[in-house]
């Protein structure tokens, strides 16, 4: 079978990140590939339920996912992550522990595309002064400097999104 490694997806809350990977996984998965998700869903319910969204809790969250993708990456799975990983210092410290198969997606679209989407009314809280610490808002995000890949989901459909990052995958990760 294919070798393992991590599919690191950051990018602001409503680009459309977890949309990707949940689409990806099912995808890869009928092709036979071992994978795996990560998010928020699965991981901030439960092994990481004690952090929220000051910066020492979300470096503590991407430390964790991390930890937890190399595992996975270890143990031969395709592991997609997403989470909006706002510190590049975080994300080059969850490569070193991935080691080589290793790629970040920058899942890029511009902060007023996100907040016309916000399907979770989140930026409208965040603009009412409802939730502090809100990435983009009164939170930083710093976007990656050199991704192996750049997905603009601005500008493409889902279904194109889609289709760029399995493109990818497939020249990379042959099963
Ligand atoms: C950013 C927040 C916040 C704040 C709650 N800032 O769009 P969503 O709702 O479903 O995804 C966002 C998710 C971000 O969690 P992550 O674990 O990816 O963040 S980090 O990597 O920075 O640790 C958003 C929701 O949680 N959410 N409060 N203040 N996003």
């Amino acid at each position: 079978g294919h070798t393992g490694g991590v599919l690191w997806l950051t990018g602001l809350s409503g680009a459309g990140k977890s949309t990707l990977a949940i689409e990806l996984e099912q995808r890869l998965f009928a092709k036979g590939y071992q994978v795996f998700v990560l998010d928020g869903d699965n991981v901030r319910h439960g092994l990481n339920a004690n952090l929220g969204f000051s910066p020492e809790d979300r470096t503590e969250n991407i430390r964790r996912v991390g930890e937890v993708a190399a595992l996975f990456a270890e143990a031969g799975f395709l592991v997609l992550t997403a989470f909006i990983s706002p510190y590049r210092a975080d994300r080059e410290r969850a490569r070193s522990a991935a080691g080589a198969g290793f790629h970040e997606v920058h899942v890029r679209a511009d902060l007023d595309v996100c907040e016309g989407r916000d399907p979770k009314g989140l930026y409208a809280k965040a603009r009412r002064g409802e939730i502090r610490d809100f990435t983009g808002i009164d939170a930083p995000y710093e976007p990656p400097a050199a991704p192996e890949l750049v997905v603009d989901t601005g500008r493409l459909s889902i279904e194109e999104a889609v289709q760029s990052v399995m493109d990818y995958i497939e020249r990379r990760f042959a099963i």
